[in-house]
C-alpha cells in the first residue's frame, strides 16, 4: 500500500478556519469510513461545526467545490469512492472527478483536499477507508492536508493584510 513516504504534518491555531466536507454517496460502508475520518481528523484540530454536504456520485464533487470556494470557506475535503467495473464510466469519473477538483483549487486558490479513492475492487476501497481493520484513513488524510494548506496560505497573506 502507498501510504510509505507520507508525512507527519504540524498543525496549529487552525480552530476559526471555516471548512466544508462534500462527500459522494456510491459505496455506502466505505463512504462511511472515510466522512468518519474526515470528522474525526477535523474534532482533532478544533473545528467542530464543518459543513458537510451530500452529492450523488463522485462526479458531482467539483461543481460544489467550485461553488462553496466562492463562498468564504477557507479549505473544501472531497470525499468519494469509484470503483472499477465493467464500463468505460471508471475512467470518465476519475478523470472528470481529479481534474474538476484540481481545477477548482488552483482557479479558486481554496485548497481542497482530494480524499477521492479509485480502486479496482471493493476491497482495496474498504483497505484504505479508515473502518476497523483498514491500513489507511484516507478520509483522515485529506482533512490534514487541506487545513495544513489552508495554514500556510493563511500565513503568508496574513502581514498584508
Ligand atoms: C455512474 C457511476 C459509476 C459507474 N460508478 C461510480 C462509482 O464507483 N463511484 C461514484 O462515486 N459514482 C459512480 N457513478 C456515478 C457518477 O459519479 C455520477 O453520479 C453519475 O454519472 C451522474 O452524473
Amino acid at each position: 500500500m502507498s501510504g510509505k513516504g507520507a508525512p507527519e504534518l504540524a498543525i496549529r491555531d487552525v480552530g476559526d478556519l471555516r471548512v466544508a466536507v462534500i462527500a459522494a454517496q456510491w459505496h455506502e460502508q466505505v463512504m462511511d469510513g472515510l466522512v468518519d475520518g474526515a470528522l474525526r481528523a477535523l474534532h482533532e484540530l478544533g473545528i467542530d461545526e464543518p459543513t458537510l454536504l451530500r452529492v450523488p456520485g463522485s462526479f458531482e464533487l467539483p461543481v460544489v467545490a467550485k461553488v462553496l470556494a466562492g463562498r468564504g470557506y477557507d479549505a473544501i475535503v472531497a470525499l468519494g469512492v469509484v470503483i472499477r467495473g465493467g464500463t468505460p464510466h471508471f475512467d470518465y469519473v476519475c478523470q472528470g472527478v481529479t481534474q474538476g477538483l484540481t481545477q477548482v483549487a488552483v482557479e479558486t486558490g481554496v485548497p481542497v483536499g482530494f480524499g477521492v479513492l479509485t480502486c479496482d475492487t471493493e476491497e482495496q476501497a474498504l483497505d484504505r477507508a479508515g473502518l476497523e481493520g483498514s491500513s489507511e484513513d484516507k478520509g483522515y488524510e485529506a482533512v490534514t492536508a487541506a487545513v495544513a494548506t489552508a495554514a500556510t496560505l493563511r500565513s503568508v497573506s496574513e502581514p498584508w493584510r
